[in-house]
């Protein structure tokens, strides 16, 4: 069977982002949209811890194999993808929490934050904001030795912080200070 993943376009992927289902693809493409913006080479995939496993698995060994610097797992209700990630490779996990219909994602919260010591999952917060702040977690330890990146991922943030500071109910803005 041919590998999807050897046939990815594109630049060598330094990131890869996985989710549980095609249903988490909404919540997980905050993190798609951030990587793209900060111009971070990625590679996308859907896996199941449950549905899937082998895949899973075999997916944690190419993480390995292409040295890819971290992985952004999603996944909602009993999320034991992370988890099974960090499992199978040495590969950093960055956990997204997806947001489930029964119990609004606390399921999913505490399935990847109650990890046992020994295999670590850094978890964010739940849904969108968790999943932009995943991407901008990868990006910032990609900063650390990578001198363009470190300088698209200040610009993000200058423009963040001047966004604030051009909306005319800014505190400090003469207009607001003004009404
Ligand atoms: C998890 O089960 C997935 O990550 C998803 O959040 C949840 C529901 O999956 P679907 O039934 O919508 O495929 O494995």
């Amino acid at each position: 069977m041919t590998d999807p993943a050897s046939s990815t376009p594109g630049p060598q992927p330094l990131i890869g982002v996985v989710m549980g289902s095609r249903s988490d693809f909404e919540t997980m493409s905050g993190a798609l949209e951030v990587l793209s913006q900060l111009g971070v080479a990625h590679e996308v995939r859907v896996l199941s811890a449950h549905r899937t496993p082998h895949l899973l698995a075999s997916y944690a060994a190419r993480a390995e194999r292409l040295n890819l610097r971290c992985l952004i797992a999603g996944a909602g209700g009993a999320a034991h993808l992370p988890g099974m990630l960090a499992a199978f490779t040495r590969v950093p996990v960055l956990g997204v929490p997806v947001h489930s219909r029964s119990l609004g994602g606390q399921d999913s919260l505490l399935s990847m934050v109650q990890m046992p010591a020994g295999v670590p999952v850094a978890t964010f917060a739940i849904g969108v904001a968790g999943a932009k702040n995943a991407a901008l977690f990868a990006a910032a330890l990609l900063a650390s030795t990578d001198e363009a990146a470190c300088a698209r991922l200040n610009a993000y943030r200058a423009a963040q912080t001047q966004a604030v500071l051009d909306d005319p109910y800014f505190d400090g803005h003469p207009q607001a200070l003004a009404e």
